[in-house]
């Protein structure tokens, strides 16, 4: 079963039809029908099968996936350890919920989620089905835990599309449009952006903390929210030593540090975290995505003496931590271990950015290429400014889907191309991705 899935897939891209060909098309016109209008699609071919880093569609196209389904498909597609570990849990048991019956799988994640976040304190998790409730839970503890009320997060921040997620999340559109009202006491200050504040880390800490001291009064914050290089925001890399500063400042003021670590933890950046770059530990870390190879799972963990205040039942949700979720997110764990994909994610970061940086000296529309590891991108400007070009962006993913490869935009601006290709993409795919983006690029300016 496992090996017939993959020998239906090739590793090289294969583009037979227009995109999106027939077939997409008229599956298409079937969901128009009967999917909400409310939901977009990027790329609209629907996929049959995936394995590593190729998605074949409906229409038997082979595409090259440099996105991983936003970053949760890291590992690659169609793992056999994963598929294996799945299977056996459907069969053992699909459901129980843990708050009514308790399994070791889910004790067993909450584990490796205590090893590998940082920090050498005691830890605790809880697991959940989606990003957004893993950050609206570090909310709830971090305000139980220190009875203050106030919620300080970042300019260009993405946390979810809840409601209280969406009060957290800086960008009006498309997520916070006509949606609210929102939830109350969420502050918002100045993140380090180095390409456009040319500030070190040191000076934009500096006037985040004072926005914050003179704005909401440090006694009354329960938690600084911040993803350590922020997502959907655009990947901006904060400048060094932005993160240690409030971290020093969070620990001096008895305040949460929540590292949002959804998009860029388990092994995305070439560290397990991305904010073990600079050392910097966190009191809650908020995982999904990578942690499970595309079965939906989150997690909350941190501090035991955090995690540990809320009153007995306070926590929970009747398919946190499914079987079948945690059972993928052991096999994952398992998979980036073994493959040391860790490692892989730092030679992905220096192809992709040696590529990029030699791409910009021969247009004049890239401002920017910045990230770490198997997260970088590019930031696309009007020829010789900063100034946003967001229809660069347009042209230069639409090039490469009809080409047949995966890239998608970010940015509060909309002008940020961003590359989260899965860890085990071959050097050949990579190559192959970097020479239709390099034309993408070239035909944009
Ligand atoms: N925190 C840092 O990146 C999800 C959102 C895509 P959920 N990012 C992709 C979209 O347009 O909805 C994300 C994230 C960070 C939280 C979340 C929210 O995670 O699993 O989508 O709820």
């Amino acid at each position: 079963m496992v090996s017939s899935i993959q020998s239906e897939v090739g590793t090289q891209r294969k583009v037979i039809t227009e995109l999106p060909g027939p077939k997409s098309r008229a599956l298409h016109e079937r969901r128009k029908a009967v999917v909400s209008a409310g939901l977009t699609n990027g790329f609209p071919i629907y996929i049959e099968r995936a394995d590593g880093a190729i998605l074949v569609d409906a229409d038997g196209n082979q595409i090259l996936d440099l996105g991983s389904g936003i970053a949760v498909t890291t590992i690659g597609h169609a793992v056999p350890e994963l598929i294996e570990a799945v299977s056996a849990q459907v069969a053992a048991f699909t459901h129980t919920c843990f708050m009514v019956t308790p399994y070791e799988s889910y004790v067993e994640v909450c584990e490796e989620l205590a090893t590998l976040t940082p920090g050498t304190y005691a830890k605790t998790s809880a697991l959940f089905n989606s990003g957004s409730e893993a950050v609206e839970n570090a909310v709830k503890v971090a305000r139980l835990a220190t009875g203050r009320q106030a919620i300080v997060v970042f300019d260009h921040a993405y946390h979810g599309r809840t409601n209280l997620t969406m009060a957290l999340t800086a960008k009006n559109m498309p997520y916070k449009d006509r949606f609210g009202p929102f939830a109350p006491e969420i502050y918002r200050v100045p993140m380090s952006y180095p390409f456009l504040d040319e500030l070190s880390g040191a000076e934009a800490a500096a006037i985040a903390i004072k926005e914050i001291e003179t704005q909401v009064g440090a006694k009354n914050v329960a938690a600084l929210l911040i993803e350590p290089i922020q997502g959907e925001g655009g990947f901006i890399v904060p400048a060094d030593g932005f993160l240690p500063a409030l971290s020093e400042w969070t620990t001096q003021n008895g305040v949460v540090f929540i590292a949002d670590e959804i998009q860029s933890g388990f092994c995305r950046t070439g560290d397990w975290f991305a904010v073990d770059h600079e050392g910097v530990v966190p009191d809650l870390v908020t995982t999904a995505k990578g942690l499970a190879g595309g079965m939906p799972l989150a997690g909350l963990t941190g501090r035991a003496e955090l995690m540990n205040a809320v009153h007995e039942g306070g926590l929970g949700g009747t398919y946190g931590g499914n079987p079948v979720a945690a059972a993928a997110a052991l096999a994952t764990i398992k998979t980036l271990r073994d493959r040391n994909l860790v490692a892989r994610a730092r030679e992905i970061g220096d192809t992709l950015l040696t590529a990029l940086h030699s791409l910009q000296q021969d247009v004049a529309i890239i401002g920017d290429v910045r990230g770490r590891g198997a997260m970088v991108a590019m930031e696309l400007t009007q020829p010789g400014t900063k100034t946003p070009n967001a229809a660069a962006a347009k042209s230069i993913v639409n090039y490469c889907n009809q080409q047949g490869v995966i890239v998608l935009a970010c940015g509060t601006y909309g002008n940020v191309i961003r590359l989260l290709p899965p860890l085990v993409i071959s050097d050949e795919q990579l190559a192959d991705g970097l020479s239709v983006l390099g034309a993408a690029v070239r035909a944009a300016s």
